[in-house]
């Protein structure tokens, strides 16, 4: 990859440094046991919350509050090489700093910041974010949780559907209707009425904990709002810093299927040579190559403009819809060239396809992206 696009001459030496602690510690910590996790549909979250506490990637790219205050290109790459091991571990690294700390970092008290966001960056406390409900994932404007006035206090009716990090989290970032539009609250776990059922099954992101959050006449007190997101646009604020994440992270995924089958190719014999030594085989490799290339490209492009302050929400679609999109290509032709192997958890292939199918669906489908890059091009929203 280097050696054709250059990549690195792209980067800060301390970008190249903080990628290269976050690719050893995914390397050593989290690689040799990925497969099993996932096979067992586990995920040693809390354990894990702390060590990439301590390695400062939980909220790094935002300042104060004892985060990193890293820049968004190398929060990016710290996505990317924990993705290259497996969505799981990027999407808790994503909903912890991306959604549930930047919702209070960007929106929230100082009070609510002061509480929650230290031990947060340590991985002491796990935060989700509940926008999504059963019949409400592209069109969360519909959402019909809702939160009522009682006295000063809130009443939380609701079922959240599909939340990272649901029933391990501490502290809940919940969206809801009020009489004031679409609000946010911060709600204690432990709060009477509120459970997260976990959602068993899945054959996608098994090494991650996905649930449902039931609020069922959850009291919290004035100050459990945050106070300065009303609408739409405080959700989807955070929506942009994940989807980031994920712009970087899908890549990653990309770059360790298109590794794994370099090699695979090259010790692999077929037809008395090895896989690597046909021209379909090389091919494929280098047609894969072009679009992991041109992903980082991408990605490294919107991490500059974002450092810059410039970033669009359109511009994070462009890069969510292509690189995910990509990646889930090279993923299956990657899975092609390791023939039945490909199939097995003795190689990362198949795993990450299956993961980057609810990278597809997350935060933002293929066909969502695809309808604000046309909003974009035409003034025409066809949404609805
Ligand atoms: P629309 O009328 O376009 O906008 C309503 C208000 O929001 C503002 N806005 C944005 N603000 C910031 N960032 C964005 N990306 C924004 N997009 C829109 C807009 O300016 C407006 O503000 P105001 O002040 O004028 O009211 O809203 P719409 O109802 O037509 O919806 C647009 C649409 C479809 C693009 C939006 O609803 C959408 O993005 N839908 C997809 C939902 C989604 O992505 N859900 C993800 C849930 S979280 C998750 O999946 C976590 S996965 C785990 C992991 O990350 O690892
Ligand atoms: P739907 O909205 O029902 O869409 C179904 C299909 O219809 C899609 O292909 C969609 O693109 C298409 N479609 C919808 N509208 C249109 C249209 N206007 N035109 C054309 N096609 C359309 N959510 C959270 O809030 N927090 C989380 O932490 C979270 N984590 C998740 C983790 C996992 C593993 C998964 C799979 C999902 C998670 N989600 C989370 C939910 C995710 O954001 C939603 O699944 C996603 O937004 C899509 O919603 P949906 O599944 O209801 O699909």
């Amino acid at each position: 990859m280097e050696k054709l696009f250059g990549l690195d001459s792209l980067l800060e030496p301390e970008e190249i440094e903080i990628r290269s602690t976050v690719r050893k510690f995914a390397s050593d910590r989290i690689r040799p046991h990925v497969a099993q996790w996932f096979e067992e549909g586990t995920l040693p979250a809390r354990d894990l919350a702390k060590e990439l506490g301590s390695l400062g990637v939980l909220g790094m790219h935002l300042e104060g509050y004892d985060c990193a205050g890293m820049s968004a290109t190398a929060y990016g790459l710290a996505c990317l090489e924990l993705e290259a091991v497996d969505s799981g571990i990027r999407s808790l690294v994503s909903v912890q700093g991306s959604l549930a700390m930047f919702a209070l970092h960007r929106w929230g008290s100082e009070e609510q910041k002061q509480t929650w966001l230290p031990p947060m960056a340590r991985g002491e406390a796990i935060g989700c974010f509940g926008l999504t409900e059963p019949d409400f994932g592209s069109n969360p404007a519909g959402m019909r949780t809702n939160a009522k006035r009682d006295g000063d206090d809130w009443i939380l009716n609701g079922t959240k559907m599909w939340i990272t990090n649901g029933s391990i989290a501490d502290v809940a970032v919940v969206w809801a209707q009020t009489d004031e539009g679409i609000r946010g609250f911060v709600v204690p776990t432990d709060t009477l009425g509120f459970s997260a059922p976990e959602i068993k099954k899945k054959v996608s992101l098994r090494a991650s904990v996905t649930s449902e959050l039931v609020l069922d006449g959850v009291r919290l007190p004035a100050s459990a709002m945050l106070p300065t997101a009303q609408g739409l646009r405080g959700p989807l604020s955070c929506l942009n810093e994940a989807r980031f994440g994920i712009v970087f992270g899908s890549i990653g995924a990309a770059r360790d299927c298109l590794e794994t089958a370099v090699e695979y190719s090259m010790s692999r014999e077929v037809f008395d040579k090895p896989l690597a030594g046909y021209q379909l085989t090389q091919a494929k490799i280098a047609d894969m190559m072009l679009e992991v290339g041109k992903g980082h490209l991408l990605a490294y492009q919107l991490g500059r403009l974002k450092d810059s302050g410039g970033l669009t929400p359109e511009q994070v679609s462009t890069g969510k819809l292509n690189n995910v999109r990509e990646a889930i290509d090279v993923a299956r032709t990657c899975r092609t060239i390791l023939g039945a192997n490909g199939i097995t958890l003795e190689y990362p292939v198949m795993r990450h396809a299956n993961n980057l199918e609810s990278v597809l669906t997350y935060e933002g489908t293929t066909e969502m992206h695809q309808l604000t890059i046309g909003r974009a091009m035409t003034g025409e929203a066809a949404f609805r």
